[in-house]
């Protein structure tokens, strides 16, 4: 008898949520498994729309592209526009569209991965970045196998964000604070922001960049180098 609605059927209730996480997870790892075997770090890149995500990838490619092997994913409900971006810097980009999911899950990224390699064609990848569907909620829980997950808010967006947003804040091992070069032009407090994300998550790396000044983009990227190298 149904307890709910009352309608005098017995109902079958499948928790369609917890089976599609158990889903996800059990391919997060056996995307990390595999990362692992090869020897690449999988960067993961979550954000609103808009914050800058492929931005710091273009300038992160343009730092790094003679060093290491680079490819990347892109996560987006439509177009193929992000990664023409990447592919104009040279380096082999897979577009994933959602199709209207408001995330990746790691089943999407493990097909990417494969599709990335053919486009390697035999090339070496150290770092494979995937930039999420721009939003700062649903991505906070879809564990896509990456080892390091980076979330950016743009100074444009407000110091609240972290108190509001708080499990990308917690999920995450860097916060990159972008756009700094706006701070002049909005009533943004950096000393408030970086204090209420710490205390969601003490052990989170934060850095200020700016694309248009340079500000941070060397600190970014000697982070990520240190982190390759662990
Ligand atoms: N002033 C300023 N603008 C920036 C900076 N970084 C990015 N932008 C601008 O912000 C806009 C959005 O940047 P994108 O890199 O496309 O942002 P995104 O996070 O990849 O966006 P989605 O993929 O749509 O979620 C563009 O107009 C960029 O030129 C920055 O450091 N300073
Ligand atoms: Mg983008």
């Amino acid at each position: 008898m149904c307890d709910t609605c009352g309608c005098g059927h017995e109902h079958k209730v499948i928790d369609v949520n917890q089976s599609l996480l158990k889903a996800n997870d059990e391919a997060a790892y056996a995307n990390r498994k595999h990362f692992n075997e090869e020897g690449i770090l999988a960067v993961n890149l979550i954000s609103s729309p808009g914050s800058g995500k492929t931005t710091l990838l273009e300038k992160t490619i343009d730092a790094l592209k003679h060093e290491i092997g680079i490819g990347v994913l892109e996560g987006d409900i439509e177009t193929e526009l992000d990664a023409e971006r990447i592919r104009k810097k040279g380096v082999p980009a897979v577009q994933l569209t959602t199709g209207g999911a408001c995330h990746l899950d790691s089943m999407l990224v493990h097909k990417g991965f494969h599709l990335l390699k053919l486009q390697l064609k035999g090339k070496r990848l150290d770092v494979l970045f995937i930039e999420n569907v721009g939003n700062l909620v649903c991505p906070s829980f879809f564990d896509l196998g990456e080892h390091l997950r980076v979330v950016l808010i743009s100074v444009p967006e407000g110091h609240d964000k972290p108190l509001k947003y708080p499990k990308a804040i917690k999920t995450s091992q860097a916060l990159i604070i972008s756009k700094s070069d706006l701070v002049p032009h909005f009533d943004f407090d950096m000393e408030k922001i970086k204090k209420d994300a710490l205390s969601l998550n003490p052990r989170l790396k934060i850095i200020e960049t700016s694309a248009k000044t340079g500000e941070g983009l060397n600190e970014w990227i000697n982070f990520l180098i240190h982190r390759l190298h662990r």
